[in-house]
């Protein structure tokens, strides 16, 4: 277990094959500053570079998964330190990650917070989760995908309703909006977020790995693109030798042993 400043990781599941990334600066529900959002950062290159690890559990301390970015960092900045410093230049790390990530919202996911969930792959969330855009009451817009991901997977009409109003929907209206895809009592979140990530982990990585690139390709592209692109990924996992694994266990009647090759 590494302990940073504003984060904990740890590597986590039966077979150590799981990292857990708390937000963790609760006093201020998770806020996200540049530190938090630098050392998550780092936390996901050591999740990437560890080749154990086959998910990614993001969740937060306390009663916020993440409040949004940090508004007394961002409150006097000007339209020249934005563009100068980059500003939100790192908030794709969890985007741009290869390995599955899990968002377990148990709390306020709001502003940055509900846009970093968003990044991703699969979002579980407790009861008392509320997801929201909050940022047109502070007169300003989401920067980090809030007007793109959410209106992709909400679609237009409640994602209007959020981004125009700033008001949170719940746990429940984000399962019935195709937001999360499942709802558990706060105290089993966590527990229900690892279970998934082990699942996840015990299959193939490598093949993971392509199912996931498949999938996200269906946000990125046509759909006659995208099923070309997934055909040429189904083809590639017959040169690997999970796939023979994977199909010679089953015949066999056995459990498939991955080399992740
Ligand atoms: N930034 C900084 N501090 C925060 C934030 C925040 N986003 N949210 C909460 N806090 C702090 C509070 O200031 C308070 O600190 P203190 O005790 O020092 O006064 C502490 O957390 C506890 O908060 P509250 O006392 O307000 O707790 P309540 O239970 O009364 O309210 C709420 C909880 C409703 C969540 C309330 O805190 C709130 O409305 N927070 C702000 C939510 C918000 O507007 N988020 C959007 C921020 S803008 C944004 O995310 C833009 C994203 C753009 C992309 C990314 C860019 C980097």
């Amino acid at each position: 277990v590494r302990t940073l400043s504003d984060y904990d990781v740890e590597k986590t599941g039966k077979k150590n094959n799981v990292a857990l990334i708390y937000l963790n600066r609760p006093d201020a529900l998770n806020a996200l500053n540049n530190g938090i959002i630098g050392e998550l950062t780092t936390a996901l290159e050591d999740a990437q570079n560890d080749k154990d690890i086959g998910a990614i559990v993001i969740t937060g301390s306390g009663r916020a998964f993440a409040a949004g970015a940090d508004i007394k960092e961002m409150e006097n900045k000007t339209f020249q330190d934005c563009v100068k410093s980059g500003f939100l230049g790192k908030w794709d790390s969890v985007a741009r990650c290869t390995k599955p990530t899990i968002a377990a919202v148990n709390g306020f996911a709001l502003g940055g917070g509900c846009e970093l969930a968003m990044m991703c792959d699969i979002i579980y969330a407790s009861e008392k989760a509320k997801f929201g855009q909050p940022e047109i009451k502070l007169g300003t817009i989401p920067g980090a995908g809030g007007t793109q991901r959410l209106t992709r997977v909400v679609g237009k009409s409640l994602a209007m309703e959020m981004v125009l109003t700033g008001d949170p929907i719940s746990a429940k209206e984000a399962l019935q909006a195709g937001l999360a895809s499942k709802v558990y009592p706060a105290e089993e979140l966590l527990d229900k977020a690892l279970k998934a990530a082990e699942n996840i982990s015990e299959k193939s990585k490598l093949v993971v790995n392509m199912a996931k690139e498949a999938v996200n390709t269906a946000y990125e592209t046509t759909l006659a693109e995208g099923i070309h692109f997934e055909k040429k990924i189904f083809y590639a996992t017959f040169a690997t030798d999970d796939r023979k694994e994977g199909m010679s266990a089953f015949v066999d009647k056995r459990a498939a042993e991955f080399k992740d090759n």
